[in-house]
This record gives structure tokens, sequence and C-alpha cells, in this order.
């Protein structure tokens, strides 16, 4: 597997860069340890401490990131230099503290979120990794896995659409190798996608699937094997036809001030919204409102109600932070570069006495 097969002329197509030969792509990360991929070797990636010191949190390289790099003599092993600006980035708020952002993966072209038939089906989640990718104009698409095992696959189609009528939505079966054809059609060589959904959806079987469908062509830059065991680190797989995927851990929470019983409950209020009858009801005054019927009924407690319209509250709020943070970002970095520039451009002028 070498650079240029892993998405670097199409990244190069939207980021004019001097130096090629000295760029490297991460193709796995797991907190301390990088691996990368440069115009010919696998190798190891390093983040020395002044680097951590000299870059905010944001700034540590990610699977997807382009990097630039310095080879250390005789090993099979760089430093890692700078991260090269990102046409893209998916990225959560952090479990219990307010603003900080977590990044998952860079330079993503579309996230695919797996759903698996047996498990449960959250909207509140789904919602989530859709606002994650909207804010950063990647494309989505939902997969609903295992059919093989049920019949409920056009009902869960159903009640989604009616949330998110554009949504792109397939039906598969990594099992029985059904609908395979179909997701590899929406998959571009250059392109680089990513699997998300829950634990056990089948995010890792699907890829599978992918690569074994040209067995012999199949290039996985995991050294221990295709196993079935939960994943547990964020990973990079070069598919026959020349599409990158990244397979990554179940995500449990997206959003942590949420807690888990208040997540079901803002599903089931969710699934009645779909009654109202205006589609953007706010469920406070608009008029034909199925969650304050169901209010009036003693269907759903006061507290319940207010639950919900706070829990949609925070969530509107995470919104907008996140894409403020996100703009504040993307100002920074413009700012650092520039400013490198001139530096560059001073040293480089001709001095005069
Ligand atoms: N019946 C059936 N089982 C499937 C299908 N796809 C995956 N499985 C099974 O579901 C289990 C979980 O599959 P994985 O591919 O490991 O799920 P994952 O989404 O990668 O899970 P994490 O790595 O933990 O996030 C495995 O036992 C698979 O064999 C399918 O289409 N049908
Ligand atoms: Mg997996
Ligand atoms: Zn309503």
């Amino acid at each position: 597997m070498k650079l240029f097969e892993l998405g670097f002329q199409k990244y190069l197509s939207k980021v004019r860069l001097d130096t090629p030969e000295l760029i490297a792509r991460i193709t796995s990360e797991n907190k301390t340890d990088w691996t990368m991929v440069t115009t010919n070797e696998q190798l190891r990636g390093i983040v020395m401490n002044t680097y951590r010191k000299n870059n905010s949190i944001e700034n540590l390289p990610k699977v997807g990131d382009f990097v630039l790099y310095e080879k250390i003599d005789n090993e099979k092993k760089a430093k890692i230099i700078r991260v090269l600006p990102r046409f893209s980035s998916l990225s959560r708020r952090l479990p219990g503290q307010n603003d900080q952002v977590q990044i998952l993966a860079t330079n993503i072209d579309t996230m695919f979120v797996i759903s698996g038939l047996d498990q449960d089906f959250n909207i509140s989640q789904l919602r989530r990794y859709l606002t994650m990718a909207q804010s950063d104009k990647i494309k989505s698409v939902l997969v609903i896995n295992k059919t093989d095992i049920g019949s409920g696959a056009d009902t869960r189609e159903r009640l989604i659409l009616k949330q998110f009528p554009k949504l792109k939505i397939l039906h598969t079966s990594a099992k029985i190798k059904t609908g395979i054809d179909e997701l590899y059609r929406l998959l571009k060589p250059q392109d680089t996608v990513i699997f998300l959904g829950s634990s056990g959806a089948g995010k890792s079987s699907l890829i599978n699937a992918l690569l074994s469908s040209e067995k012999q062509n199949t290039k996985s830059v995991r050294e221990d094997g295709k196993g079935r065991h939960t994943t547990t680190r964020r990973e990079m797989f070069l598919l026959p036809n020349g599409t990158i995927v990244i397979d990554s851990p179940g995500i449990r929470t997206l959003e942590v001030d949420t807690s888990e019983h208040s997540l079901q409950l803002d599903d089931e209020l969710s699934e009645l919204s779909l009654n109202c009858r205006f589609r953007d009801c706010d469920h406070i005054k608009s008029e034909g409102c199925a969650i304050i019927e169901a209010v009036e009924n003693n269907q759903i407690s006061k507290d319940q109600y207010h639950n919900f319209l706070k829990l949609r509250r925070d969530w509107e709020r995470s919104v907008e932070r996140t894409s403020l943070f996100k703009k504040e970002q993307t100002k920074k970095r413009m700012k650092a570069h520039s400013k490198a520039l001139r530096k560059a451009y001073k040293t480089r002028k001709p001095t005069k006495k």
C-alpha cells in the first residue's frame, strides 16, 4: 500500500502543497501509536513532546490525516512534524467536558452509519451522526445490515425516512452477501469513507465482505489478518477498487450529557412526533402537536415532556457550538499558516546592509 493509492492525488487537487515527497498518510491511530504510509513504505509514527507542547489537541494526528514527517535513520519510524490542512473532519463532543471536541477521523468524503437489524434503533443517535457529518459537508449513507435475520428492514427504513427524507439507505447482509454490490457502487476510487455505528452492527464484517469480493487484490494495512473480534482502533483499508475505508470501534455515546434513559425517551417521543401536523412542529405552541396531545391524555408525564424539550435545546446548542468551534479553528489555522509563510519568505530574502 502506497501513499498515491491512499487518496493523495485527490487531496492534492483540494490542497496545494510544495513538497509531496515528505508526506505520509496516517493509517491507524491508537492514542500514542500511529502508523503511516509514505510514497514507498509503511512507518510507525512518533509524536515528540515538543510537538505536543506546541500543538493543541485537535492538531494531534488522526486517521486520514496527511502529515509532514522526518524519517529516523535505519528504522521503520518517523517523527511527525506537522498535520497538513484537513478538507473535512468528523468530530464529537467529549463526555463531560463542555467544549472539548474529539476528532474521530479526517479528510473523509462519505460517512456510512451501520445499523444492525438485531439491535434497537436509536433515532437520536442517528441524528447526532448526521449532524457530525453535515457540519463538515461529509455525505452520509445509512446501511441496515443483517437483513438475513428478519424482515424489519422496510419498517425501519420508513421510520427513518420520515425524519430524514433525503437520507440514502441501503439494505445489506454481510453474512449471506446481499446488498454488497449496491454498497460497492457508492464507493469511488480515491474516496475516503468511514464506517460508524454501534458495536456489533457489522461494520468490520461488511468491510471484510467488500475486501474479499476480489480476493487476489485484497490489501490491508492491518498486519494481523481480518479478525472477527470487536474493533479497538480506527484503521484504514484499501479496497480492490481503490476506495479507502476506515473501520472504527462502535461508539457508545456521541454526547454524554444525555443519559441512556433520556435518549430512549427521546426516541419514543421522536416517534410520537411523526404524528404532529407540521413537520417543523415546535411541540410547544404549534397546532396539531401529537406530543402536547399525549401530555394532555396523560400518555406521557409533564416531567417527561420537559425533559424532551430540554434535550432538544441541548442538542441544538451543541450543534451551534460545534460549528462555531470549527470556524474558530479554521481561522486560527489560516493565521498560523500565513505567519509561517511570511517567516519563510523573510529568511529567504537577501539581507541588505
Ligand atoms: N446474521 C448476521 N450476522 C452478522 C452480519 N454482519 C455481522 N454479523 C455478526 O455480528 C457480529 C458483530 O459483527 P462485527 O462485524 O464484528 O461488528 P462491528 O460493527 O465491527 O462491531 P465493533 O467492532 O464492536 O464495533 C459478528 O458475530 C458477525 O458475525 C449479518 O449481515 N448477518
Ligand atoms: Mg468492528
Ligand atoms: Zn409537535
